[in-house]
């Protein structure tokens, strides 16, 4: 007999575990436990998501015939591991192996393969994971070729080898790879928003939002309104919906931001894929089809098709070659520790409290929010990575340290020099009034640098160019953000340094 243990983020009925057992002789285990709930402060949503998305999952194995051993939270053991659980299942259910398949996290991978093998009384043995559409080999190869990795060249290897919008085997649908300088445009109230679809809540969300409530309420972020899908039908319900009302506009306003609207054209998929209710071919080709049947333009299918096969598997490709290493890098030296408002959301800075907002209340913030704004201001600012990884770690539904890490660490704060990406995506308050409205709400005034009420991102954009400008001048793709630096007047340079200097002191307080 073997027991399949299955992991939270790993709800997928084509996983590799369950392709491997039999369900008439072996049996599966899901567990919810306090460790994995708490190894970081993970949002309400989060833990709600997750749990609610389990018990359904094994609800459906059931009904398949699947023996389901299913370990509810034990608020009394708030401390309990998955090798605890997985300690105790074998004590009264003998198996001679237990199967799963590689995880998501170092963290948790490192045990099974160091210590579990060690403890248990049976073989552990872990399959690849099959949900992903480039293997870790594969992607090692692709890598180990290459002097500098860059996402595009990866990305136009995953379109030959799905084929998905492609128009003979080498040459992409419509003449071109990428049609971003038709995206980015700023939201001017047309065409109307969408709503998001919303779901009905079963016993089983009941009885999970009830637990969390009771246990997880020292976690950030507010446990309702609660609308994330938590079955797999439910999440292709999302699908459908994202494809027909929103994917049409998602490329033309993909970077605009607005206040009080967390989602405008994005799609919300992001914790179905990670926790395996959806799969990353099943939504690129439903968004391909809409693009073939004229439903959805090719700016917006080959814009949400690329962040899919494209940076969300080079991301993961990343994080596994450069594990464990990778979580320590810091090669800017940063050493300015997270300001408090990261947590309470309390700031005069309208653009970062808008995404706190969203972020609080939805367990959500979509990508231009996360990298140009919370992300950017991080980066400006010079804090210590591992806290700001830490916090997109517990903030978003979607979270996890395979996706998170590389996209914070490597995307935003460049604190690997350039491996994932050729240039910092800095920005000033320019930037951040072109793609929203947040300046026009703001107490902080956007068009100056230098005086009290000046937008903090200005200066500190300025600061951070002289502070690392041995690193970045020589940037073929920076050099002109230096060439303007320095035909800016003399004295106008040297008040908004002296003022980025000033707000470096009182970080806390902005
Ligand atoms: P859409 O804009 O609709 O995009 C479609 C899908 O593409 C997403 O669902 C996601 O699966 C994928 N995708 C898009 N961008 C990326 C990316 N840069 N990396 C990987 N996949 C991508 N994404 C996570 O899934 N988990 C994280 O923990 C996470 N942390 C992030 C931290 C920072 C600092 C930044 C800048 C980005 C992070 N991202 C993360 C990437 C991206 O912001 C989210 O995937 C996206 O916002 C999810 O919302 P959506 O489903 O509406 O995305
Ligand atoms: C994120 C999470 C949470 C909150 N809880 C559980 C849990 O109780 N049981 C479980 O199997 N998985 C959970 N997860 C997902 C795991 O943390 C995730 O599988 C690992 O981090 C590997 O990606
Ligand atoms: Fe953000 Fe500056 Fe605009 Fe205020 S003025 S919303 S701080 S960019």
């Amino acid at each position: 007999m073997k027991i399949g243990l299955i992991l939270g983020d790993q709800l997928s009925p084509g996983l590799a575990t369950l392709a491997q057992l039999d369900r008439q002789r072996d049996c599966l285990l899901l567990a919810e436990v306090g460790a994995e709930a708490r190894y970081v402060a993970h949002h309400q949503q989060k833990i709600a998501f997750i749990f609610s998305a389990m018990r359904h999952f094994a609800a459906e194995r059931r009904d398949e015939g699947w023996n389901v051993i299913y370990q509810h939270y034990d608020p009394a053991t708030p401390e309990r591991t998955l090798l605890d659980v997985v300690q105790d299942t074998l004590k009264h259910n003998p198996a001679d192996s237990l199967v799963i398949t590689h995880c998501g996290e170092y963290r948790l991978q490192h045990d099974i393969d160091q210590l579990w093998p060690r403890v248990l009384p049976c073989a552990v043995r872990v399959l690849d994971d099959n949900r992903f559409l480039a293997s870790l080999e594969e992607f090692k190869h692709w890598a180990g070729q290459r002097k500098q990795l860059r996402m595009e060249y990866f990305y136009r290897e995953m379109r030959k080898r799905t084929g998905l919008l492609m128009r003979s085997a080498t040459q992409p649908e419509g003449g071109q790879w990428n049609f971003d300088q038709r995206n980015r445009q700023p939201y001017r109230g047309e065409p109307p928003i969408p709503p998001l679809p919303a779901f009905t809540r079963d016993d089983i969300d009941k009885s999970v939002l009830e637990c969390v409530a009771s246990h997880f309420s020292d976690h950030p972020g507010k446990l309702q309104p609660f609308n994330w899908a938590t079955t797999g039908q439910q999440a292709r319900a999302a699908l459908d919906h994202f494809i027909e009302f929103r994917l049409p506009w998602y490329g033309d306003f993909q970077d605009a931001m607005l206040m009080h609207e967390h989602a405008l054209f994005h799609s919300l998929l992001s914790p179905y894929l990670n926790a395996g209710l959806l799969e990353p071919l099943q939504v690129c080709e439903a968004a391909q089809t809409a693009y073939q049947e004229g439903r959805a333009p090719l700016n917006a299918v080959e814009g949400f098709i690329r962040q899919i096969i494209g940076w969300r598997e080079y991301v993961r490709g990343i994080y596994w070659l450069n594990m464990p290493d990778y979580a320590h890098l810091n090669s800017q030296h940063n050493q300015r520790p997270l300001p408090h408002y990261y947590w309470s959301g309390e700031t005069r800075m309208q653009c970062m409290a808008q995404c706190f907002k969203n972020t609080f209340e939805h367990g959500y913030a979509h990508h231009i929010q996360r990298l140009m704004i919370t992300g950017n201001f991080a980066l400006l600012a010079g804090i210590v990575p591992r806290e700001i990884c830490q916090w997109y770690l517990a903030v978003y539904v979607d979270a996890y340290d395979w996706v998170e890490l590389p996209n914070t660490l490597g995307m935003v704060m460049h604190a690997d020099g350039g491996y994932l990406g050729s240039k910092p995506y800095a920005a000033s308050g320019n930037y951040i009034h072109k793609m929203s409205d947040y300046c026009q709400h703001c107490d902080y005034n956007v068009k100056t640098a230098s005086e009290a009420d000046s937008c903090p991102f200005n200066s500190l954009y300025w600061h951070f160019m002289q502070r690392h400008r041995t690193a970045f001048e020589g940037n073929p793709r920076m050099n002109m953000i230096y060439r303007t630096f320095d035909k800016m007047d003399a004295e106008k340079r040297a008040r908004s340094l002296q003022h980025a200097e000033q707000l470096l002191q009182r970080l806390d307080e902005l």
